[in-house]
């Protein structure tokens, strides 16, 4: 328990089925290996938003209903990397 006495509101923000879910990618060097993870996992269906942090391989996949684990990876394969988790 961390907070107590705030209900958990979400004042102004639409509550669609979004949703998003972290992968960890394996070998982005650089802002080059960013955009192609991005494009290729941008072009799957029902994606709505990519964001990769370089950093730390984390790649975070808003869509619009669950994706298949074995489609996001072989999008990332696709653009010459390796989805680790
Ligand atoms: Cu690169």
């Amino acid at each position: 328990m961390v907070s107590s006495g705030s209900e958990d509101t979400h004042l102004g923000y639409r509550e669609e089925a979004e949703m998003e879910t972290v992968y960890t990618v394996k070998g982005m060097t650089c802002g080059h290996c960013v955009n192609a993870v991005t494009e290729e996992i941008g072009k799957l269906a029902g994606v709505s938003g990519v964001t990769v942090d370089l950093a730390s391989g984390a790649v975070t996949v808003t869509s619009e209903a669950p994706l298949d684990r074995q489609v996001v990876a072989a999008a990332v394969e696709e653009a010459g990397y390796e989805l680790v988790s």
